[in-house]
Protein backbone atom coordinates (compact mmCIF):
# COMPACT_ATOMS: atom_id res chain seq x y z
CA UNK A 1 0.00 0.00 0.00
CA UNK A 2 2.70 2.16 1.08
CA UNK A 3 4.87 2.24 -2.01
CA UNK A 4 1.15 2.51 -4.47
CA UNK A 5 0.77 6.28 -2.40
CA UNK A 6 4.14 7.09 -2.88
CA UNK A 7 4.13 6.27 -6.63
CA UNK A 8 0.71 8.36 -6.90
CA UNK A 9 2.43 11.16 -5.09
CA UNK A 10 5.68 11.75 -7.06
CA UNK A 11 2.93 10.84 -10.14
CA UNK A 12 0.79 13.93 -8.97
CA UNK A 13 3.54 16.19 -7.96
CA UNK A 14 5.61 15.50 -11.60
CA UNK A 15 1.91 16.08 -13.31
CA UNK A 16 1.56 19.13 -11.62
CA UNK A 17 4.77 20.42 -12.48
CA UNK A 18 4.26 19.42 -15.88
CA UNK A 19 1.13 21.62 -15.74
CA UNK A 20 2.44 24.44 -14.03
CA UNK A 21 2.27 26.76 -17.11
CA UNK A 22 4.51 29.70 -17.33
CA UNK A 23 2.73 32.65 -17.09
CA UNK A 24 1.71 34.92 -20.45
CA UNK A 25 4.87 37.42 -21.16
CA UNK A 26 3.05 40.97 -21.84
CA UNK A 27 3.65 42.50 -25.38
CA UNK A 28 6.43 45.02 -23.43
CA UNK A 29 8.56 41.78 -22.43
CA UNK A 30 8.51 40.43 -25.43
CA UNK A 31 9.09 43.48 -27.64
CA UNK A 32 11.91 44.25 -25.09
CA UNK A 33 13.42 41.08 -25.66
CA UNK A 34 14.42 42.39 -28.87
CA UNK A 35 17.07 44.76 -28.65
CA UNK A 36 19.81 42.95 -30.64
CA UNK A 37 17.43 42.41 -33.63
CA UNK A 38 16.40 46.07 -33.14
CA UNK A 39 20.46 46.53 -33.29
CA UNK A 40 20.82 44.61 -36.43
CA UNK A 41 17.95 46.77 -37.83
CA UNK A 42 19.25 49.93 -37.62
CA UNK A 43 22.38 48.37 -38.42
CA UNK A 44 21.19 47.00 -42.07
CA UNK A 45 19.66 50.94 -43.38
CA UNK A 46 18.43 49.10 -46.70
CA UNK A 47 16.14 46.23 -48.59
CA UNK A 48 14.16 45.15 -50.59
CA UNK A 49 9.96 45.16 -50.98
CA UNK A 50 8.83 42.72 -53.24
CA UNK A 51 4.79 43.49 -54.11
CA UNK A 52 4.22 40.38 -56.41
CA UNK A 53 0.58 38.47 -56.99
CA UNK A 54 -2.14 37.94 -59.28
CA UNK A 55 -2.78 42.01 -59.75
CA UNK A 56 0.53 41.43 -61.90
CA UNK A 57 -1.38 39.93 -64.54
CA UNK A 58 -3.66 43.18 -65.20
CA UNK A 59 -0.74 45.86 -64.35
CA UNK A 60 -3.28 48.58 -63.32
CA UNK A 61 -5.61 48.22 -65.87
CA UNK A 62 -8.81 46.72 -66.39
CA UNK A 63 -11.31 46.30 -68.98
CA UNK A 64 -9.89 49.17 -70.61
CA UNK A 65 -9.88 51.30 -67.67
CA UNK A 66 -6.85 52.43 -65.58
CA UNK A 67 -6.58 52.65 -62.15
CA UNK A 68 -6.87 56.48 -62.19
CA UNK A 69 -10.46 55.55 -63.50
CA UNK A 70 -10.96 53.68 -60.98
CA UNK A 71 -12.15 53.62 -57.43
CA UNK A 72 -9.43 53.76 -54.40
CA UNK A 73 -5.64 53.99 -54.64
CA UNK A 74 -3.82 54.31 -57.82
CA UNK A 75 -1.38 51.66 -57.07
CA UNK A 76 -1.90 48.31 -59.14
CA UNK A 77 -2.08 45.27 -56.75
CA UNK A 78 -5.93 47.51 -55.66
CA UNK A 79 -7.04 46.73 -58.89
CA UNK A 80 -9.65 44.36 -57.02
CA UNK A 81 -10.57 46.93 -54.95
CA UNK A 82 -10.94 49.48 -57.53
CA UNK A 83 -12.78 47.44 -60.39
CA UNK A 84 -14.89 46.30 -57.65
CA UNK A 85 -13.82 42.55 -59.68
CA UNK A 86 -16.03 39.73 -57.88
CA UNK A 87 -13.93 37.14 -56.12
CA UNK A 88 -14.78 34.43 -58.49
CA UNK A 89 -13.77 36.50 -61.38
CA UNK A 90 -10.80 37.74 -60.22
CA UNK A 91 -9.75 34.43 -58.71
CA UNK A 92 -9.88 33.62 -62.38
CA UNK A 93 -6.54 35.40 -62.76
CA UNK A 94 -5.00 32.68 -60.70
CA UNK A 95 -4.73 30.18 -63.78
CA UNK A 96 -3.19 32.75 -65.80
CA UNK A 97 -0.42 33.24 -63.57
CA UNK A 98 2.83 30.75 -64.72
CA UNK A 99 5.64 33.15 -64.28
CA UNK A 100 7.62 31.22 -66.03
CA UNK A 101 10.62 33.76 -65.88
CA UNK A 102 10.59 34.09 -62.34
CA UNK A 103 14.31 33.79 -61.07
CA UNK A 104 14.63 33.73 -57.51
CA UNK A 105 18.63 33.86 -57.64
CA UNK A 106 18.62 36.79 -59.65
CA UNK A 107 16.70 38.91 -57.04
CA UNK A 108 17.85 37.84 -55.16
CA UNK A 109 21.38 38.36 -56.22
CA UNK A 110 19.62 41.77 -57.83
CA UNK A 111 19.51 42.55 -53.72
CA UNK A 112 22.43 41.56 -52.96
CA UNK A 113 24.45 43.67 -55.72
CA UNK A 114 22.28 46.74 -54.99
CA UNK A 115 23.60 46.97 -51.59
CA UNK A 116 20.20 45.80 -50.00
CA UNK A 117 20.57 43.59 -46.80
CA UNK A 118 17.53 42.19 -46.59
CA UNK A 119 14.42 41.10 -48.24
CA UNK A 120 10.26 41.65 -47.23
CA UNK A 121 8.16 40.10 -50.25
CA UNK A 122 4.40 39.71 -50.20
CA UNK A 123 3.32 36.18 -48.74
CA UNK A 124 -0.27 37.33 -49.42
CA UNK A 125 -1.55 41.33 -49.88
CA UNK A 126 -5.08 42.57 -50.16
CA UNK A 127 -6.26 39.80 -52.91
CA UNK A 128 -6.08 36.55 -50.50
CA UNK A 129 -3.61 35.11 -52.52
CA UNK A 130 -0.95 33.31 -51.19
CA UNK A 131 2.59 33.43 -53.24
CA UNK A 132 3.80 30.18 -51.11
CA UNK A 133 1.91 26.57 -50.85
CA UNK A 134 -0.41 27.34 -48.73
CA UNK A 135 -1.95 24.28 -46.58
CA UNK A 136 -4.70 26.46 -45.03
CA UNK A 137 -5.77 27.31 -47.98
CA UNK A 138 -6.02 26.69 -51.89
CA UNK A 139 -6.30 29.85 -52.92
CA UNK A 140 -2.21 29.80 -53.39
CA UNK A 141 0.49 30.10 -56.32
CA UNK A 142 0.96 26.08 -55.75
CA UNK A 143 -2.90 25.02 -55.72
CA UNK A 144 -4.92 27.65 -57.99
CA UNK A 145 -1.53 28.43 -60.85
CA UNK A 146 -0.19 26.59 -63.43
CA UNK A 147 3.13 27.07 -61.71
CA UNK A 148 4.90 24.62 -60.20
CA UNK A 149 6.82 26.17 -57.72
CA UNK A 150 6.26 28.11 -54.29
CA UNK A 151 7.40 30.75 -54.78
CA UNK A 152 8.71 32.17 -51.04
CA UNK A 153 10.15 29.16 -50.89
CA UNK A 154 12.59 29.38 -53.81
CA UNK A 155 13.41 33.26 -52.81
CA UNK A 156 13.77 32.09 -49.37
CA UNK A 157 16.48 29.67 -50.38
CA UNK A 158 18.16 32.48 -53.15
CA UNK A 159 18.45 34.81 -49.88
CA UNK A 160 19.54 32.22 -47.93
CA UNK A 161 22.91 31.86 -49.91
CA UNK A 162 23.36 35.10 -51.15
CA UNK A 163 23.33 36.36 -47.41
CA UNK A 164 20.22 38.72 -47.33
CA UNK A 165 18.12 38.56 -44.48
CA UNK A 166 14.32 37.40 -45.45
CA UNK A 167 10.98 38.71 -44.05
CA UNK A 168 7.76 37.87 -45.17
CA UNK A 169 4.98 40.67 -45.80
CA UNK A 170 1.11 39.70 -44.63
CA UNK A 171 -2.07 41.26 -45.19
CA UNK A 172 -3.60 40.38 -42.11
CA UNK A 173 -7.06 42.21 -41.61
CA UNK A 174 -7.63 43.28 -45.29
CA UNK A 175 -8.52 39.79 -47.62
CA UNK A 176 -10.92 40.83 -50.28
CA UNK A 177 -11.29 36.61 -50.94
CA UNK A 178 -12.00 35.39 -47.24
CA UNK A 179 -12.62 37.82 -44.87
CA UNK A 180 -15.84 38.87 -45.77
CA UNK A 181 -16.22 43.02 -44.87
CA UNK A 182 -12.52 43.10 -43.45
CA UNK A 183 -13.52 43.36 -40.25
CA UNK A 184 -15.58 47.10 -40.78
CA UNK A 185 -18.88 46.14 -38.73
CA UNK A 186 -16.87 44.20 -35.81
CA UNK A 187 -14.70 46.99 -35.66
CA UNK A 188 -17.71 50.01 -35.28
CA UNK A 189 -19.66 47.20 -33.06
CA UNK A 190 -16.51 47.20 -30.62
CA UNK A 191 -16.64 50.72 -30.84
CA UNK A 192 -13.70 51.92 -32.61
CA UNK A 193 -12.86 55.48 -33.84
CA UNK A 194 -15.19 56.23 -36.80
CA UNK A 195 -12.72 58.33 -38.68
CA UNK A 196 -12.61 59.17 -42.49
CA UNK A 197 -11.06 55.77 -43.22
CA UNK A 198 -14.11 53.95 -41.63
CA UNK A 199 -16.47 56.19 -43.29
CA UNK A 200 -15.32 55.61 -46.31
CA UNK A 201 -15.14 51.47 -45.92
CA UNK A 202 -11.22 51.71 -47.21
CA UNK A 203 -9.99 48.80 -48.15
CA UNK A 204 -13.01 46.74 -47.26
CA UNK A 205 -15.06 44.16 -49.81
CA UNK A 206 -18.62 46.04 -50.30
CA UNK A 207 -19.33 44.42 -53.63
CA UNK A 208 -18.81 40.60 -52.85
CA UNK A 209 -17.95 39.74 -49.22
CA UNK A 210 -17.24 36.26 -48.77
CA UNK A 211 -19.90 35.05 -46.62
CA UNK A 212 -18.22 34.04 -43.92
CA UNK A 213 -17.56 36.27 -40.84
CA UNK A 214 -14.27 38.11 -40.37
CA UNK A 215 -13.80 36.47 -36.83
CA UNK A 216 -14.00 32.87 -38.72
CA UNK A 217 -11.65 34.37 -41.43
CA UNK A 218 -9.06 35.33 -38.57
CA UNK A 219 -9.22 31.28 -37.09
CA UNK A 220 -9.71 29.61 -40.02
CA UNK A 221 -7.42 31.40 -42.58
CA UNK A 222 -5.49 34.35 -41.46
CA UNK A 223 -3.56 32.87 -37.93
CA UNK A 224 -2.83 29.58 -39.14
CA UNK A 225 -1.20 30.84 -42.28
CA UNK A 226 0.68 33.37 -40.35
CA UNK A 227 1.63 30.27 -38.13
CA UNK A 228 2.40 28.41 -41.07
CA UNK A 229 4.77 30.96 -42.87
CA UNK A 230 6.55 31.14 -39.17
CA UNK A 231 6.93 27.85 -39.40
CA UNK A 232 7.69 26.95 -42.94
CA UNK A 233 10.30 29.99 -43.16
CA UNK A 234 11.84 29.83 -39.70
CA UNK A 235 14.64 31.94 -40.48
CA UNK A 236 13.38 35.42 -40.52
CA UNK A 237 14.44 39.08 -39.53
CA UNK A 238 11.05 40.62 -40.28
CA UNK A 239 7.33 40.10 -40.64
CA UNK A 240 5.52 43.24 -41.95
CA UNK A 241 1.98 43.04 -41.22
CA UNK A 242 -0.14 45.59 -42.99
CA UNK A 243 -3.10 48.18 -43.32
CA UNK A 244 -4.60 47.47 -39.42
CA UNK A 245 -7.17 49.97 -39.58
CA UNK A 246 -10.14 47.11 -38.08
CA UNK A 247 -8.59 44.51 -36.37
CA UNK A 248 -9.16 44.95 -32.57
CA UNK A 249 -6.22 45.17 -29.68
CA UNK A 250 -6.84 42.16 -28.74
CA UNK A 251 -6.35 40.73 -32.42
CA UNK A 252 -3.27 42.78 -33.01
CA UNK A 253 -1.83 41.23 -29.69
CA UNK A 254 -2.66 38.22 -31.32
CA UNK A 255 -0.73 38.44 -34.16
CA UNK A 256 2.30 40.13 -32.69
CA UNK A 257 1.95 37.09 -29.97
CA UNK A 258 1.91 34.19 -32.47
CA UNK A 259 4.66 35.91 -34.08
CA UNK A 260 6.75 35.95 -30.99
CA UNK A 261 6.04 32.12 -30.05
CA UNK A 262 7.29 30.87 -32.97
CA UNK A 263 10.45 33.66 -34.03
CA UNK A 264 10.89 35.00 -30.97
CA UNK A 265 13.88 36.89 -32.11
CA UNK A 266 11.94 38.54 -35.24
CA UNK A 267 10.85 42.23 -35.41
CA UNK A 268 7.14 42.79 -36.16
CA UNK A 269 6.15 46.13 -38.11
CA UNK A 270 3.84 48.48 -36.16
CA UNK A 271 1.36 47.89 -38.63
CA UNK A 272 0.47 44.66 -36.65
CA UNK A 273 -2.06 47.72 -34.98
CA UNK A 274 -3.16 49.13 -32.20
CA UNK A 275 0.17 50.68 -31.31
CA UNK A 276 2.20 47.43 -30.85
CA UNK A 277 5.23 46.83 -33.37
CA UNK A 278 9.21 46.88 -32.69
CA UNK A 279 9.75 49.20 -35.66
CA UNK A 280 7.66 52.28 -36.96
CA UNK A 281 6.65 53.05 -40.23
CA UNK A 282 6.05 56.66 -40.85
CA UNK A 283 4.29 56.27 -44.29
CA UNK A 284 4.38 55.21 -47.69
CA UNK A 285 7.50 57.28 -49.76
CA UNK A 286 7.17 59.11 -46.77
CA UNK A 287 10.50 60.73 -45.48
CA UNK A 288 9.53 61.92 -41.38
CA UNK A 289 10.20 65.38 -40.68
CA UNK A 290 9.95 64.90 -36.39
CA UNK A 291 12.16 61.51 -36.81
CA UNK A 292 13.41 63.22 -33.31
CA UNK A 293 9.92 62.49 -31.76
CA UNK A 294 10.01 58.32 -33.28
CA UNK A 295 11.04 56.22 -30.26
CA UNK A 296 10.94 52.86 -32.08
CA UNK A 297 13.60 51.92 -34.96
CA UNK A 298 11.92 52.96 -38.23
CA UNK A 299 11.71 52.03 -42.12
CA UNK A 300 9.65 54.22 -44.80
CA UNK A 301 8.83 51.86 -47.70
CA UNK A 302 8.94 53.15 -51.11
CA UNK A 303 8.15 52.39 -54.70
CA UNK A 304 10.72 52.66 -57.59
CA UNK A 305 7.71 54.76 -59.57
CA UNK A 306 4.57 54.88 -58.29
CA UNK A 307 3.01 51.50 -57.71
CA UNK A 308 4.02 49.15 -55.53
CA UNK A 309 2.17 46.48 -57.91
CA UNK A 310 3.58 45.99 -61.48
CA UNK A 311 1.66 48.73 -62.84
CA UNK A 312 2.51 48.79 -67.40
CA UNK A 313 1.83 52.47 -67.98
CA UNK A 314 3.57 53.82 -64.93
CA UNK A 315 7.17 54.85 -66.25
CA UNK A 316 8.02 57.65 -63.43
CA UNK A 317 10.99 55.63 -62.46
CA UNK A 318 13.14 57.35 -59.45
CA UNK A 319 16.03 58.32 -60.98
CA UNK A 320 19.32 56.84 -59.25
CA UNK A 321 20.17 59.92 -57.92
CA UNK A 322 16.41 60.47 -56.54
CA UNK A 323 16.67 56.67 -54.92
CA UNK A 324 20.05 58.45 -53.16
CA UNK A 325 18.49 61.04 -51.83
CA UNK A 326 15.68 58.87 -50.74
CA UNK A 327 18.71 56.49 -48.92
CA UNK A 328 20.62 59.34 -47.73
CA UNK A 329 17.95 61.43 -46.34
CA UNK A 330 16.09 58.66 -44.28
CA UNK A 331 19.75 57.23 -42.59
CA UNK A 332 20.68 60.51 -42.01
CA UNK A 333 17.01 61.01 -40.16
CA UNK A 334 18.50 57.07 -38.24
CA UNK A 335 15.43 55.44 -40.18
CA UNK A 336 15.86 52.18 -42.69
CA UNK A 337 14.70 52.11 -46.57
CA UNK A 338 13.02 48.95 -47.93
CA UNK A 339 12.99 49.85 -51.18
CA UNK A 340 10.41 48.35 -53.61
CA UNK A 341 10.41 46.47 -56.37
CA UNK A 342 7.24 45.05 -58.49
CA UNK A 343 7.86 41.66 -60.88
CA UNK A 344 5.47 41.39 -64.27
CA UNK A 345 3.13 38.38 -64.29
CA UNK A 346 6.19 36.72 -66.17
CA UNK A 347 7.93 37.22 -63.16
CA UNK A 348 10.72 39.30 -64.67
CA UNK A 349 11.86 42.56 -62.94
CA UNK A 350 11.47 45.88 -65.06
CA UNK A 351 14.81 46.66 -66.10
CA UNK A 352 14.24 50.73 -65.31
CA UNK A 353 14.22 49.62 -61.70
CA UNK A 354 17.40 46.61 -61.97
CA UNK A 355 19.34 49.19 -63.59
CA UNK A 356 18.68 52.11 -61.12
CA UNK A 357 19.34 49.30 -58.52
CA UNK A 358 22.37 48.88 -59.38
CA UNK A 359 23.67 52.02 -59.96
CA UNK A 360 22.74 52.87 -56.23
CA UNK A 361 24.69 49.27 -55.68
CA UNK A 362 27.76 50.74 -57.40
CA UNK A 363 27.52 54.05 -55.18
CA UNK A 364 27.29 51.92 -51.70
CA UNK A 365 30.16 49.25 -52.79
CA UNK A 366 32.30 52.80 -52.55
CA UNK A 367 30.44 54.46 -49.92
CA UNK A 368 28.46 52.12 -47.65
CA UNK A 369 31.00 52.69 -44.36
CA UNK A 370 28.92 55.94 -44.68
CA UNK A 371 25.23 54.15 -44.35
CA UNK A 372 25.60 50.45 -42.78
CA UNK A 373 25.84 50.44 -39.44
CA UNK A 374 26.02 54.19 -38.63
CA UNK A 375 23.52 56.48 -36.76
CA UNK A 376 22.41 59.27 -36.68
CA UNK A 377 24.32 62.48 -35.98
CA UNK A 378 23.00 65.85 -34.13
CA UNK A 379 23.20 67.20 -37.25
CA UNK A 380 21.21 65.37 -40.31
CA UNK A 381 22.03 67.73 -42.97
CA UNK A 382 22.92 70.72 -44.54
CA UNK A 383 22.73 73.13 -47.49
CA UNK A 384 20.07 74.83 -50.01
CA UNK A 385 18.56 71.94 -51.21
CA UNK A 386 15.64 70.71 -49.23
CA UNK A 387 12.77 68.54 -50.11
CA UNK A 388 10.12 66.72 -48.34
CA UNK A 389 8.55 64.22 -49.42
CA UNK A 390 4.87 63.03 -47.99
CA UNK A 391 3.58 59.94 -49.90
CA UNK A 392 2.72 58.12 -52.89
CA UNK A 393 0.05 60.40 -54.29
CA UNK A 394 2.77 63.35 -53.41
CA UNK A 395 5.58 62.15 -54.99
CA UNK A 396 3.19 61.99 -58.01
CA UNK A 397 1.70 65.08 -58.04
CA UNK A 398 5.00 66.66 -57.55
CA UNK A 399 5.66 66.03 -61.79
CA UNK A 400 8.36 69.15 -61.36
CA UNK A 401 10.22 67.63 -58.70
CA UNK A 402 14.32 67.83 -59.57
CA UNK A 403 16.47 65.75 -57.71
CA UNK A 404 19.50 68.10 -58.81
CA UNK A 405 21.53 68.92 -55.54
CA UNK A 406 24.83 71.58 -55.27
CA UNK A 407 28.39 70.71 -53.53
CA UNK A 408 27.05 72.58 -50.53
CA UNK A 409 24.20 69.81 -49.81
CA UNK A 410 25.88 67.33 -47.14
CA UNK A 411 24.10 64.47 -45.12
CA UNK A 412 25.43 62.86 -41.82
CA UNK A 413 25.57 60.13 -40.09
CA UNK A 414 28.02 58.99 -37.18
CA UNK A 415 29.61 55.86 -36.07
CA UNK A 416 32.05 55.70 -33.01
CA UNK A 417 34.40 58.57 -33.36
CA UNK A 418 33.89 59.24 -36.64
CA UNK A 419 30.89 61.90 -39.00
CA UNK A 420 30.43 61.03 -42.24
CA UNK A 421 29.78 63.65 -44.87
CA UNK A 422 27.77 62.51 -47.54
CA UNK A 423 27.82 64.60 -50.96
CA UNK A 424 25.67 63.94 -53.93
CA UNK A 425 27.29 66.25 -56.28
CA UNK A 426 31.19 66.76 -56.48
CA UNK A 427 32.83 70.46 -56.13
CA UNK A 428 34.25 72.14 -59.45
CA UNK A 429 37.96 71.45 -59.97
CA UNK A 430 39.87 73.36 -57.75
CA UNK A 431 36.78 74.62 -55.46
CA UNK A 432 36.90 74.74 -51.79
CA UNK A 433 33.70 73.51 -50.08
CA UNK A 434 32.79 74.70 -46.83
CA UNK A 435 30.56 72.43 -44.49
CA UNK A 436 29.55 74.58 -42.11
CA UNK A 437 28.42 72.20 -39.42
CA UNK A 438 31.36 71.13 -38.82
CA UNK A 439 33.24 74.20 -36.98
CA UNK A 440 35.66 73.13 -33.67
CA UNK A 441 32.46 74.15 -31.75
CA UNK A 442 30.39 70.67 -33.15
CA UNK A 443 33.10 68.91 -33.61
CA UNK A 444 36.60 69.51 -32.17
CA UNK A 445 39.70 68.06 -32.17
CA UNK A 446 39.40 66.51 -35.81
CA UNK A 447 42.30 64.20 -36.39
CA UNK A 448 42.23 62.77 -40.43
CA UNK A 449 39.56 63.87 -43.39
CA UNK A 450 39.63 61.04 -45.83
CA UNK A 451 37.51 59.94 -48.86
CA UNK A 452 36.05 57.00 -48.66
CA UNK A 453 36.94 54.50 -51.60
CA UNK A 454 40.26 56.24 -51.37
CA UNK A 455 41.27 56.51 -48.28
CA UNK A 456 43.62 59.42 -48.56
CA UNK A 457 43.68 62.24 -47.19
CA UNK A 458 41.62 65.39 -48.83
CA UNK A 459 43.07 68.46 -48.55
CA UNK A 460 41.29 70.18 -45.58
CA UNK A 461 41.32 73.10 -42.33
CA UNK A 462 38.99 73.38 -39.68
CA UNK A 463 37.72 77.12 -39.12
CA UNK A 464 35.17 78.85 -37.11
CA UNK A 465 33.20 78.58 -40.19
CA UNK A 466 33.16 75.24 -40.30
CA UNK A 467 35.43 72.46 -42.32
CA UNK A 468 37.46 73.17 -45.65
CA UNK A 469 38.56 71.17 -47.88
CA UNK A 470 39.38 70.85 -50.64
CA UNK A 471 38.95 67.35 -53.38
CA UNK A 472 42.15 66.38 -55.39
CA UNK A 473 41.09 62.95 -56.00
CA UNK A 474 39.24 61.38 -58.67
CA UNK A 475 35.73 60.63 -58.76
CA UNK A 476 35.72 57.13 -57.64
CA UNK A 477 31.50 57.35 -58.44
CA UNK A 478 29.75 59.70 -60.50
CA UNK A 479 26.52 60.04 -58.34
CA UNK A 480 28.83 61.48 -55.14
CA UNK A 481 31.23 60.81 -52.46
CA UNK A 482 31.66 60.60 -48.65
CA UNK A 483 34.17 61.98 -46.31
CA UNK A 484 35.38 60.56 -43.42
CA UNK A 485 36.02 62.80 -40.62
CA UNK A 486 37.78 60.52 -37.65
CA UNK A 487 37.78 62.70 -34.37
O1 LIG B 1 -2.63 48.92 -49.12
C1 LIG B 1 -1.25 48.61 -49.03
C2 LIG B 1 -0.55 48.84 -50.33
O2 LIG B 1 -1.10 48.04 -51.34
C3 LIG B 1 0.93 48.52 -50.17
O3 LIG B 1 1.11 47.15 -49.81
C4 LIG B 1 1.51 49.43 -49.07
C5 LIG B 1 2.98 49.17 -48.82
O4 LIG B 1 3.37 49.90 -47.68
N1 LIG B 1 0.78 49.18 -47.84
C6 LIG B 1 -0.63 49.44 -47.89
C7 LIG B 1 -0.91 50.92 -48.02
O5 LIG B 1 -0.17 51.61 -47.03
Amino acid sequence: MKHTAKIFLLSFFVISIACKKEPELTYEQMSSSKEKSKEAFNDAKYGMFIHWGLYSIPGGIWKGKKMEELKGPRVAEWIQFGAQIPRAEYAALAPQFNPEKFDADAIAKLAKDAGMKYLVITSKHHDGFAMYDSKVSEYDITDASPYPKDIVQELYDACKKYGVDFGLYYSHNIDWMDANDCGLSEYIASGGEIHARVKRKAGVNTWDPSPNTFSEYLEDKAYPQVKEILTKFPDMTSLWYDYPHYVTPEQSHEFYKIAYDLQPNMLVNSRVGNDLGDFDIPGDNKIPTDHLAITKPWQTVGTTNNSWGYKSYDKDWKSVKELLFWLTEIVSKGGNYMLNIGPKASGEVPIESVNNLLEVGKFLAVNGEAIYNTRKWKVTKEGPTNIEMNGTHDRAEKADLKFEFTPQDFWFTQKENTVYAIALAYPQENEKVIIESLTQENLAAIKSVTLLGDDSEVSWKQTNDGLEIELNQEELNPNGYALKIEY
